[in-house]
């Protein structure tokens, strides 16, 4: 029997938690696990044997952190051949007629990808590729990737697999207590991907207990039309005295995840804090239940790095603006690559209520692979709505298709026999959504009978390739009224042909029906009306249009699409359809205000890098006091950020754009104020760090000036700075006073665990913390001699600190 026929016959039992048992056998923390493969064979194949004796079909080998970023080319194979082969032997050791199953385990690679971090997309691809090669040459029967928290590196990793081996692929996250990633993916967004790029079977694992992990199960068995998978914790995982406990049993552990076999996972373990013990209840509790059949799923999505998007449930609106045709201005942005550009189109139509952006970079000049790939790379790291990937040129479509995070629509196949050989294979490969012109070799079709032929074929071509054909979206073809006069009666009929018999999403460039004519914006409301009547799923057009919008809201709520008219009336209420003034008229509030907004901060809070460092240039060439921008538009627009993400309306990869965009400002103005700090009288030193765990620093550097600019010396250890590290650089330079800085929550214990250290060993050292996260409160209950709220109090404190010890 395969993995294959198993799953399609019976509930599947995996094993439980392989970490939590190697420290109760006495692994160090910061040992390697891995590494016990080598080094402790037998113990690895009893916890193997353990969990087959509990009932599991399919054990995971102990190959989770094996990747050529923790080992070296010589040791990673080795670790993996022989974590897949203690499994094998704890098979065949066992015996028994039922089949059982080895999965190689393939877990994050333990760093963020840009360009949140410094992981390059293909490196992380290439990286999962070795694992995969190695893996499937030892002999595993299955690969099984879990605990991933960002979507962009599942991605990676099931792209690595899918390329690098024939193995069914198992893809499971870890979600937090807000149902989302840590970089923000919903449930829905990771289902859409993961299913299209072809995996086998999805779930979730890890980060709390099977109670808490109801609603997103549920929400996986709404969306998915593959077997999920659900691999818990033994509950919330806490500390108590200085241990890790789980407060789930294994009987409530059973019967709970039995719930959810009952409403249709179909694939069960356990992770942190589970044992055999555990896995053997939840065998027994398992075993008489049959796998619920498959839900048919007929709905087109498409989803970002966050959310997904469903074509059709109302009708979606595709932002047309970044495509060089007929536009000069984005043109010469192309030509220029002026980003901030093109980033400041696709943030306005994502404010005016743009659901997908398209994205043409077609010009002659350029190299439009290269280029194609940049806008996409670029566009996802500040704004989160699935793209519409917009290319003649199969090369340009490939580039972007690697790279892209998320399910994209691909803009377009068509009927000719060349169109269907290059585009389709590209589609299935990278898991995306395709827009089908109903056009072929002989060109457009003057019927809607000869447009719908079309569309048969080019299905019957998706369908031979194994694209499902919710995985396609017909074009009808709009053409100018101007030219023909049924030319929109043409375009309807085929919509409504296409929706009515072939049950398939549809789209239409909706404003070209008016070219030629004059108050174009007129026709391509009236027109939009009629095709949403008849069947339009998606519209590419300008959510800046003012009429077209109108039409749209009104047209969803007047068909029930739009509970209690709230998007209505927000619309007409907000007029966010309308344009926006442009960035240098926008109201500029008086400095030092801590709310509102100005350009700068907008730009920052926006994540917009090279907008941010162009203002600053611009304001301090206008003669504005650098020191000033940092305290008037830098921070408040970090402390801005900062709150959003507490509040979750911003998820980490914002909040670290931000950042990004806050550093790029900040560069320039370190380049300006270089020779002040020069001149400065030199007091003691300061050592600063963002703690362990923490993997941005913006606010750190941004003290830092400040310090240096104070005539401070100024030992900056950086970011992700162990406890130890600090203490040593403090007592190295005999520091007075020493910063810390922590931007997310789940470092603040770091930050608890270095000023303790500090204290007990450094006394004549203060300690001052600040960051996004923390609170006055906070900062007193983790024992800090001081907070400060900004760079500027935490020189003000330095300096009375000095001053009164010297
Ligand atoms: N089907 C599919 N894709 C498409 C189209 C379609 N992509 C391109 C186009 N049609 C839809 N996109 C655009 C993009 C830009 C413009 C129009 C349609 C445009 N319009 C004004 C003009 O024509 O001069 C410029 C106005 C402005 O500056 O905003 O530029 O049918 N699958």
């Amino acid at each position: 029997m395969t993995v294959k026929e198993l799953l399609q016959r019976s509930v599947v039992r995996m094993d439980g938690g392989m970490g939590t048992l190697l420290q109760s056998r006495g692994l160090l923390p910061g040992e390697r696990p891995e590494n016990w493969n080598l080094s402790h064979p037998d113990i690895i194949r009893g916890i193997h044997a353990a969990y087959l004796e509990a009932g599991s079909q399919i054990i995971t080998a102990n190959t989770f952190g094996a990747n050529g970023l923790r080992f070296d080319p010589e040791a990673l194979p080795r670790v993996i051949e022989a974590g897949i082969r203690l499994a094998r032997e704890a098979i065949a050791q066992a015996g028994g007629q039922s089949p059982r199953f080895v999965a190689l385990d393939v877990g994050p690679s333990g760093r963020l990808l840009k360009p949140y971090g410094d992981l390059a997309f293909e490196d992380a691809v290439r990286l999962f590729s070795e694992v995969v090669r190695i893996g499937a040459a030892a002999g595993a029967d299955l690969v099984f990737i879990e605990t991933m928290n960002d979507s962009y590196e599942t991605r990676a990793a099931l792209l690595a697999a899918k390329e690098s081996c024939g193995l069914p692929v198992w893809v499971s996250n870890a979600y937090g207590e807000d149902g989302k990633l840590m970089t923000g993916a919903t449930p829905e967004a990771m289902a859409a991907m993961l299913e299209a790029l072809g995996a086998d079977a999805i779930g979730m694992n890890c980060s709390c207990g099977p109670e808490a992990l109801v609603p997103v199960a549920r929400r996986y068995l709404r969306a998915a039309s593959v077997p999920v998978l659900l691999k818990p914790n033994a509950g919330m995982p806490r500390v108590e005295d200085g241990k890790t406990v789980y407060d789930v049993g294994p009987d409530d552990f059973a019967r709970q995840v039995r719930d959810l076999v009952q409403e249709g996972i179909r694939i069960v373990g356990g992770c942190c804090g589970t044992t055999p013990e555990y896995i053997a209840a939840l065998t027994e509790a398992v075993r008489p239940l049959s796998p619920r059949p498959l839900p048919a799923q007929d709905r087109t999505v498409v989803s970002s790095g966050t959310h997904a998007v469903i074509l059709g449930d109302r009708p979606v609106l595709i932002g047309e603006r970044l495509n060089p045709t007929g536009k000069k201005v984005f043109r010469q942005a192309l030509l220029d690559q002026d980003m901030g550009y093109i980033l400041n189109e696709a943030l306005r139509q994502q404010e005016a209520g743009a659901d997908l952006l398209d994205v043409n970079v077609g010009i002659p000049e350029a190299d439009e692979p290269a280029l194609l790939r940049r806008v996409v790379e670029e566009l996802q790291a500040v704004m989160d709505l699935p793209l519409c990937i917009d290319s003649a040129n199969p090369q340009a479509l490939e580039a972007a298709l690697r790279i892209v995070n998320g399910k994209p629509l691909v803009n377009s196949v068509n009927g000719s026999e060349k169109s269907l050989s290059t585009v389709l294979p590209l589609v299935r490969h990278y898991g995306a959504a395709v827009i089908a012109l109903t056009l072929d070799e002989q060109g457009i079709p003057p019927t809607a009978d000869g447009r719908f032929r079309i569309a048969e074929r080019i299905l019957a071509a998706a369908e031979e390739l194994g694209i499902d054909r919710r995985h396609i979206v017909f074009d009808a073809l709009t053409m100018t009224v101007s030219a023909s006069d049924d030319a929109a009666r043409v375009t309807l009929d085929t919509l409504r042909m296409i929706h009515d018999r072939l049950g398939c999403a549809t789209v239409l460039g909706v404003s070209n029906v008016s070219f030629g004519l004059p108050r174009r914006p007129a026709l391509n409301a009236a027109f939009l009306t009629a095709a949403m009547a008849n069947g339009l799923s998606a519209a590419i057009m300008n959510p800046l249009s003012d009429e077209m919008m109108s039409a749209y809201y009104a047209y969803v709520a007047l068909t029930g699409a739009d509970p209690r008219c709230a998007a209505y009336i927000r619309y007409a209420s907000g007029h966010p359809g309308a344009a926006p003034a442009p960035a240098a008229a926008a109201p500029v509030r008086p400095a030092g205000t801590d709310s509102g907004t100005t350009p700068l901060r907008d730009a920052v809070r926006k994540g917009l890098r090279e907008e941010a460092a162009r203002l600053t240039r611009e304001r301090i060439s206008g003669g504005a006091d650098p020191l000033n921008l940092i305290q008037d538009h830098l921070m408040p627009a970090l402390d801005q950020a900062g709150q959003a993400f507490e509040a979750k309306t911003l998820y980490l990869p914002q909040l670290m754009m931000a950042a990004e965009a806050a550093e790029a400002a900040f560069r320039e103005i370190k380049a300006a104020m270089k020779a002040r700090a020069e001149a400065a009288p030199q007091r003691c030193p300061v050592v600063i760090a963002t703690v362990q765990g923490d993997v941005h620093d913006i606010g750190k550097n941004i003290v830092r000036l400040l310090l240096e600019n104070y005539g401070f010396q100024v030992a900056d250890l950086g970011k992700d700075v162990a406890p130890r590290t600090v203490l040593e650089a403090v007592q190295r330079l005999q520091a007075p006073c020493c910063g810390l800085s922590a931007l997310m929550t789940t470092t603040v214990p770091a930050m608890a665990e270095t000023i303790r250290l500090i204290h007990q060993e450094a006394p004549f050292c203060r300690v001052i913390v600040g960051g996004a996260v923390l609170t006055p409160e906070y900062a007193q209950r983790i024992e800090a001699d001081y907070y400060a709220a900004n760079a500027m109090e935490t020189v003000r404190i330095c300096q009375n600190l000095t001053e009164s010890a010297g």
